[in-house]
């Protein structure tokens, strides 16, 4: 199967009206052409810069608008972000994901956050950063100083999103994500699941990430973590079944790209973690927190991945991530 970027709405569509069964069929034989099925990526996140962020997501702890008892705190220094890169990478982890609770960095954050960079990849590991909005500049120094990935999410599709956020635009995430392509860095970019969207907006937010001239390597699904006090706490849950699906359809969409089952697996049946690996996730957060929520434990995870014969993907005999053109 060739990698498509001309997907139309109602094809998308057609995808999540699919019986269960075919849909996970289509999915797995997808996910079979490009990668072994039984290999899973690991990522582990820092949060580097906690809270206090001037944004109106509806769904973070980290807005400075909601009450969610999350503590603000300044820009962790270098050699703390090392110590807990080196413990991610003893722990099995692949790649580290530094995260801060940013709008958009000042352009003396970047050169502290290049710092950082720099020390985790001499540490072996593979580099995500996830800052807010990026200039063109500041893409390239990021670039620059060794950062393989960066994370910039949709969130929704374009008509469900100024319910979610309105102190930045969709355009301005198309604009951020552009300047992370230009200086040539793997774009790792998804959205939420279950913040009271239609399937319709979940499909639409898939195919605008696979109609983009180059599909984003990495591609992660969160479910919504409710957090007390933000605006979005006390939502119905999206149905675990429908979940899985937006997994399915992200895969076939995007069949060379890892599809990362991301936030919310602290909530989520190990049943229907296996049901997301059956329909083509291949990457998950390792360790027990995310940014500021909770994450099941490294012990947990070994053993779910013993129950189902999956092993972590080794750096060194990872598939190219630039199959995904
Ligand atoms: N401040 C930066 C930004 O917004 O781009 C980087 C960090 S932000 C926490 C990264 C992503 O985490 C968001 O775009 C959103 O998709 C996800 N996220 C945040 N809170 C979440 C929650 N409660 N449940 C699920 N995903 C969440
Ligand atoms: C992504 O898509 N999910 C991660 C990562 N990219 C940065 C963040 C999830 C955050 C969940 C809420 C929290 O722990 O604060
Ligand atoms: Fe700030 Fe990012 Fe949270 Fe939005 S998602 S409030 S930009 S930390």
């Amino acid at each position: 199967m060739s990698l498509r970027h001309d997907w139309d709405k109602n094809e998308v569509l057609a995808l999540f009206d699919l019986s269960f069964n075919d849909l996970l069929f289509k999915a797995q034989s997808a996910h079979r052409e490009y990668f072994n099925a039984n290999e899973v990526q690991i990522s582990t996140l820092l949060s580097i810069k906690t809270g206090g962020c001037a944004e109106d997501c509806g769904y973070c702890p980290q807005s400075a608008i909601f009450d969610t008892g999350v503590k603000a705190s300044k820009l962790m220094c270098t050699d703390d972000v090392l110590a807990e890169a080196k413990k991610a990478k003893d722990a099995g982890a692949s790649r580290f994901c530094m995260g801060a609770a940013w709008r958009s960095p000042k352009d003396r954050d970047i050169e502290k956050v290049a710092e950082m960079i720099e020390g985790v990849k001499a540490l072996g590991l593979e580099t995500c950063a996830t800052l807010g909005m990026l200039n063109k500049c500041q893409a390239e120094k990021l670039a620059d100083s060794g950062l393989d990935y960066y994370n910039h999410n949709l969130d929704t599709s374009a008509e469900f999103y100024p319910n979610i956020i309105t102190t930045r635009t969709y355009q301005d995430r198309l604009d951020t994500l552009e300047n992370v392509r230009e200086v040539g860095m793997n774009v790792c970019c998804g959205g939420i699941v279950g913040m009271g969207e239609s399937v319709a907006d979940r499909a639409e937010m898939l195919r605008t990430l696979a109609t983009m001239p180059k599909h984003p390597e990495s591609v992660p699904i969160n479910m919504l973590v409710q957090v007390e006090g933000t605006k979005l706490y006390g939502h119905e849950g999206v149905d675990p079944i429908d979940f899985v699906r937006t997994i399915a359809v992200a895969r076939i969409l995007m069949p060379a790209s890892f599809v990362r089952l991301s936030a919310g697996r602290e909530e989520m049946s190990e049943s229907t973690q296996a049901l997301c690996f059956l329909a083509g996730a291949n990457s998950i957060f390792y360790g027990e927190k995310l940014l500021t929520t909770a994450n099941p434990g490294v012990d947990r995870d070994k053993a779910m991945f013993e129950k189902l014969g999956i092993s972590p993907l080794k750096l060194d005999i990872k598939q190219d991530v630039a199959v995904a053109a």
